[in-house]
């Protein structure tokens, strides 16, 4: 077992830019060695972009076999060592061998275990951080100490995992989420005993998913939204100074009780403080109807973005209200056509220092007609709010109903909400 110190990554990081000096590379590219030239920007940025990996080699992609990746165990606690050392699972995760290579923590010592990753590029929208485990308890006991798995920048930790569970029978994976985080923070395996568990710990085949550009994970085109379980396809953005919360417990959503996404104004705040939710792309080519409702409510309150940016382009404001809107949940309609693949971020500016922006029940759908429902509010481009000729406006009254009300909701009727707005 050796440990991969900080100073060795510098040496590594020198070893690998002597080598792109005498490759047969262009300079300022990285020399794979399976053979290809690549932009030198590829090296540890948690995408395998080398046919033979070596652009990840070191960096925290991990199978244990050779060496740890560039995991630095911090309280000289985890050992890499051959999967034999316990009888169950008695193999490692890579190859299934009793030879195999995994990391092994020995859960007799009192002291925090800690196996640390540092980060330093900016990952994408859906990364996350895939690995498996097996637990054994050394003696029995009805405590379930935890392993955690924490994001650590400068003072500020945050828990992305936290597995509390007695044993396992063999390896089992786990997945937490990281997002599109800015380089310079660490990934942290910990474990601390309690009095009355020792517990033995294994790692092994740790992995980064959907963490390069352009890498959409399955799944991601669940834009219609309630916020009831969790924020759906809408990804925070972590690259912005604020985050949305998720929230039940300021006021009734827009259908009754429930949560929506939420964002207060504080005195502490800079004005241009914002939260950011952001989508993947859609695809070019179809005509896509969005609606939301919002409420915009306070003295000194910022304001509430739609922004669209279509591929390859700068981001576009579409939508936008500022200031107060009274303490009551309003909506918005939006039609979107592109002949680029497109991509909506929700973003909420703070720009006072009493109030809050909340958002809720957001649809968005193809249109098969070609057209979008009439808009049940004006926009502030000037539209024709609603006033729309009659043959397409009856097909859209029936179609807002059917989209706009959520299933589980208990709230007052959309025809409700349509006579207001159009009132
Ligand atoms: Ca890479
Ligand atoms: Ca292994
Ligand atoms: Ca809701």
């Amino acid at each position: 077992m050796y440990h991969f110190s900080p100073v060795m990554k510098q040496v590594f990081v020198l070893l690998s830019v002597l080598l792109v000096l005498v490759s047969s590379c262009p300079d300022g590219e990285l020399s794979c060695t399976s053979g290809e030239c690549l932009p030198a920007g590829l090296i540890c940025d948690l995408k395998t972009d080398c046919e033979s990996g070596s652009d990840q080699e070191f960096c925290g992609l991990c199978d244990f076999e050779h060496h740890s990746c560039g995991w630095n165990d911090t309280s000289d606690r985890w050992r890499r060592q051959m999967a034999n050392i316990t009888s169950i699972p008695g193999v490692d995760h890579t190859s299934g061998s009793a030879s195999g290579h995994v990391m092994h923590l020995d859960g007799k010592s009192a002291s925090t275990a800690k196996l640390e990753y540092s980060v330093d590029k900016l990952s994408a929208l859906g990364c996350q951080i895939s690995f498996w485990y097996h637990m054994y308890e050394n003696k029995s006991s009805s405590s379930s100490t935890s392993l955690k798995v924490t994001m650590v920048r400068d003072r500020d930790e945050r828990d992305l995992l936290e597995i509390s569970r007695t044993q396992t029978d063999g390896w089992e994976n786990a997945i937490a989420f990281i997002g599109n985080q800015p380089g310079g923070y660490k990934l942290q395996f910990s474990y601390r005993r309690s009095f009355w568990d020792t517990k033995d710990i294994m790692l092994d085949d740790i992995s980064f998913d959907y963490c390069g550009d352009g890498e959409v994970p399955a799944g991601s085109d669940q834009l219609s939204c309630d916020f009831e379980k969790d924020t759906c396809s809408w990804y925070h953005d972590y690259t912005a100074s604020l985050l949305w919360e998720r929230s039940d417990g300021k006021y009734n959503g827009p259908t009754g009780n429930g949560y929506y996404m939420w964002m207060s104004a504080k005195h502490s705040l800079n004005m241009s403080s914002a939260a950011r939710l952001i989508s993947f792309p859609r695809p070019a080519g179809q005509v896509i109807c969005v609606s939301f409702f919002y409420h915009i409510f306070g003295n000194s309150i910022g304001s509430l973005k739609f922004i669209a940016k279509r591929s390859g382009e700068a981001e576009t404001v579409v939508w936008m209200r500022s200031g107060t809107q009274g303490n009551k949940w309003r909506f918005a309609d939006l039609t979107f056509e592109s002949d680029k693949p497109i991509q909506f971020i929700i973003e909420a500016v703070v720009g006072g220092i009493q109030g809050s922006i909340a958002i809720d029940d957001i649809t968005v759908s193809i249109s098969e007609t070609g057209s979008c429902p009439a808009e049940r509010e004006c926009t502030f481009q000037g539209s024709l709010c609603g006033l729309t000729p009659d043959p397409s406006a009856s097909f859209a009254w029936s179609r807002i109903t059917g989209t706009s009300q959520p299933a589980n909701s208990s709230g007052p009727a959309t025809d409700h909400t349509l006579g207001t707005e159009l009132g």
